[in-house]
């Protein structure tokens, strides 16, 4: 495939059902592979795509966790598609949202036969949940390829960084057995980080 330089982004749908699912085709033709963002609300999923698209306008981002409920679509370069999925984990949204949410998260994952990689976000600074440990034996046992996104890197200093990226890594050893985990540090505030990821999303698709 092309290299994707990661220059033409914009906004294609927002999904409350999957009927609105978006059908994307590239200019070939052939159905845009798509790159799905998973983690826990307020993890940096929307500052991520914003800071890759380079456009500060583009997913929604708050500082109120959970806000975003919709199934976010995004196109980039006519070549491929991002999909900011709704976060998981937030304790104060009511239990029958949340299972309506998990829902279409779900059939997303399950069915989407165009989705080709997931970035799986976790806060670098923070401990594994339950629900970070549920996705990854999800997306083992379905083999997606997946990159480990350790966000918020500028909140902590090198050494810390390192520290905690170890202990991470070693607990979701298990969970990754059948293929190696790739990982890489992200800030919204450092330039490199973007040109990075969208060296490892190339070489992954
Ligand atoms: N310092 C710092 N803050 C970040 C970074 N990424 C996201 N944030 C902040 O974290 C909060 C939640 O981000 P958001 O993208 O809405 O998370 P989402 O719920 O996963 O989509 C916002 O206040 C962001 O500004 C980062 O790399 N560095
Ligand atoms: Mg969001």
């Amino acid at each position: 495939m092309k290299e994707i330089p990661f220059k033409q982004a914009q906004f294609v749908a927002a999904a409350y059902t999957h009927e609105h699912f978006p059908r994307l085709l590239k200019d070939s033709g052939e159905p845009m592979p798509e790159i799905a963002l998973v983690g826990r609300s307020n993890v940096g999923k929307s500052s991520l795509i914003n800071h890759l698209l380079q456009n500060n306008s583009l997913a929604k981002t708050s500082s109120v966790p959970g806000k975003t409920q919709s199934i976010n679509f995004f196109s980039v370069d006519n070549q491929l598609a991002l999909v900011d999925l709704p976060g998981y984990g937030y304790a104060k949204v009511p239990k029958n949202i949340k299972q309506e949410w998990g829902a279409l998260i779900d059939y997303y994952l399950e069915n989407r036969a165009s989705l080709k990689m997931i970035l799986f976000l976790i806060d670098s600074r923070r401990d594994p949940t339950e629900d970070d440990l549920t996705f990854l034996k999800w997306s083992s046992f379905h083999k997606k390829p997946s990159l480990l996104v350790f966000t918020k890197v500028d909140k902590m200093n090198e050494s810390e960084k390192r520290q905690k990226t170890l202990t991470t890594l070693d607990y979701f050893k298990n969970f990754f057995h059948s293929s190696p985990v790739h990982f890489l540090h992200y800030s919204i505030k450092d330039p490199r980080a973007r040109i990075e990821l969208i060296k490892k999303i190339n070489a992954l698709l």
